[in-house]
């Protein structure tokens, strides 16, 4: 149990009560408590010994602190488990649709006892919601498409959820004195963006063949498993109680390489290499490379020695989707792409100016701790009022405390960071710009984003984008497809006529590394630079926590074969500057 464990089942409980029409106070003191657990840095659980020291976090009265003691002894809260009984497990499903809230669940459970996806996908195919009131063609329609996005993301995880099990898992293997290495592969290790189940390799004395029966009776034994799938001499499966599935592989040190090779995949990427293997009279397989004619093992202890054997250079993982890097790593022609050491500044993190939760200051100091030499600070714009977005008079009072800022650091910190001016102006709906030239001429980093409107045709969303980019002083494209992962598709848009038209502009465009965005993906990535556009990559940070939080970014600009001149913020502050559209 940990605090965004406990968060979510306060968050759930608050939901449901809201579904269960329950009186709002009570509502609103479940999602305080649940804000509260999300964001505090202490320890929920070893705290939950001391009710009085649960009460000291803010938004944690009395009555929660008591829920929060429950839900460290018993892993669940009463309330919650009564609830889920008397509308079934599916009822949270139905919060994960677009478009869905509590109340618009609770209507429906009045008038169609509809508690689960399938019900309503069902109501929806009989025609039964029509006609009802809040249930117009358009909303119906809304319902239709948010059911088909749950359906095709269903049993993926977004690789932030994936990786943090991965560690909590690997950190409990390790705890076995036997177990010495514990290595995630599978898509995990090849950065795709989402993940469908976890592969964790184990190796170490414990592990050898033969020996192997406390390591497996180890893994079978971690407390987070909600149901073993199989459990073999050197192999465990099971489900983690939000539906994840992990392999976990006990292995031979003699095999590492090669099982690491094997797992890795993708399954594309071997099938090809295995091909090759076979050409030069080899097999390959998760034990080794070996010769066709007498068996005798090649390589097989690491993945350098079996890709050497096959008259090839190592390459990432994230290249491994056989999309041409395995004639590339035969003619020793990789390229270097680029790695987390090689950026060096951040260009989109919201304040408490708007939405974000630390001051610039906070920020300037993170991105120091981080090792950046730049950042710019880019909260939100006006048209986003619920995000206290800023209006000009607020963007000018905020250049003048940006600058006091951006000085004083410069002269407590020696020259080790720059704090760049900035802005997230909103794309309004027909294209134009919600902040006037004359203050947008005055910041340094303007990215135009799209916040609102998401349903609007190709053509509409196209034209839109086009139109923004053509303002003088937009010079970084926001998140470019406004997609949120397994939650919220990409919005229809022409990238290749964007593209083209960005790199006439000099726009950089956006990849948005918030695990939750990976935006532009990999290969609308690979697209940008064979057009000539220049990337720009950010953490689109809205807590000083999340700044160093770009290793999922890179990952993606990995997979797109980029290299380190192909960002823009690899270079220095002069250099990123004088690589942004040049200012009218
Ligand atoms: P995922 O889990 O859907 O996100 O994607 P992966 O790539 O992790 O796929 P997974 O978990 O089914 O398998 C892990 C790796 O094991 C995969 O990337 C390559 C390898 N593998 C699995 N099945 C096969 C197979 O039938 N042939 C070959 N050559 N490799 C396989
Ligand atoms: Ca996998
Ligand atoms: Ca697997
Ligand atoms: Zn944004």
């Amino acid at each position: 149990m940990d605090n965004k464990t406990m968060a979510r089942l306060l968050a759930e409980t608050a939901d449901l009560l809201e579904i269960d029409g329950a009186d709002s106070f009570r509502i609103r003191s479940y999602r305080r408590a649940a804000d509260a657990a999300e964001q505090t840095t202490v320890d929920l659980v070893e705290a939950a010994s001391d009710a009085a020291r649960l009460m000291e976090i803010d938004g944690i009265g009395k009555g929660m602190a008591a829920k929060l003691q429950t839900i460290a002894q018993t892993g669940s809260l009463e309330q919650r488990d009564q609830l889920l009984a008397k509308y079934g497990a599916g009822i949270l499903d139905l919060l994960k649709l677009s478009g869905m809230g509590p109340k618009t669940i609770a209507f429906l459970w009045d008038v169609a006892k509809i508690a689960n996806i399938d019900q309503l996908a069902e109501a929806i195919a009989a025609g039964r919601l029509n006609g009802l009131p809040r249930m117009g063609a358009k909303q119906i329609e809304k319902l239709r498409r948010g059911i088909d996005d749950f359906r095709r993301s269903a049993g993926r995880f977004r690789i932030d959820v994936a990786a943090e099990e991965a560690a909590r898992i690997a950190a409990y293997l390790l705890r076995l004195e036997g177990i010495d290495k514990v290595t995630p592969a599978g898509s995990l290790r090849r950065g795709r963006e989402t993940v469908g189940d976890l592969d964790l390799l184990a190796t170490g004395p414990a592990c050898e063949p033969g020996h192997t029966a406390a390591a497996v009776e180890h893994v079978v034994a971690y407390p987070g498993i909600h149901d073993i799938i199989a459990k073999g001499e050197n192999k465990v499966s099971f489900n983690l109680e939000q539906g994840l599935q992990v392999d976990v592989r006990i292995l031979p040190a003699a095999s590492c390489g090669a099982a690491l090779q094997y797992f890795t995949g993708s399954k594309a990427h071997n099938v090809a290499l295995r091909q090759r293997a076979l050409k030069l009279g080899y097999t390959l397989n998760e034990w080794a490379l070996a010769r066709l004619d007498d068996g005798s093992t090649v390589a097989a202890a690491t993945e350098e020695e079996i890709y050497a054997a096959l008259g090839m250079d190592w390459m990432p993982p994230e290249m491994r989707e056989n999309l041409g890097e395995i004639d590339l790593a035969a003619g020793h022609k990789l390229p270097r792409v680029v790695a987390l050491g090689d950026i060096r500044g951040d260009l989109h993190m919201h304040t408490t100016a708007s939405d974000g939760r630390n001051s610039i200051r906070e920020m300037a100091e993170a991105a120091i701790a981080c090792g950046y030499r730049y950042i710019a600070i880019t909260d939100h714009s006006k048209n986003l009022a619920m995000t206290g977005g800023l209006d000009e008079k607020r963007v000018l009072e905020q250049i003048g405390q940006v600058r006091a800022v951006d000085r004083a650091l410069h002269e407590s910190t020696g020259g080790r960071i720059r704090v760049f001016t900035g802005i997230e102006v909103d794309i309004l709906a027909g294209g134009a710009i919600d902040l006037d030239d004359e203050v947008l001429a005055q910041l340094d980093v303007v990215i135009a984003s799209v916040h609102t409107r998401f349903e609007q045709s190709r053509e509409e969303m196209t034209e839109r984008v086009l139109r923004a980019i053509e303002n003088p002083y937009v010079r970084i494209l926001g998140h470019p497809t406004g997609r949120l992962l397994l939650h919220r598709e990409p919005f229809a848009l022409d990238m290749a006529a964007v593209l083209k038209r960005a790199a006439e502009l000099d726009v950089a465009m956006e990849h948005n590394a918030a695990p939750e965005r990976l935006d532009l993906n990999d290969h609308d990535l690979r697209l940008a630079k064979e057009m000539g556009c220049r990337i720009v990559m950010s953490s689109d940070s809205h807590d000083a926590r999340n700044l160093g939080k770009m290793n999922y970014g890179v990952m993606q600009l990995r997979r797109a074969w980029l290299a380190p001149e192909d960002i823009l913020n690899t270079r220095d502050a002069e250099g990123f500057l004088a690589g942004l559209r040049a200012r009218p």
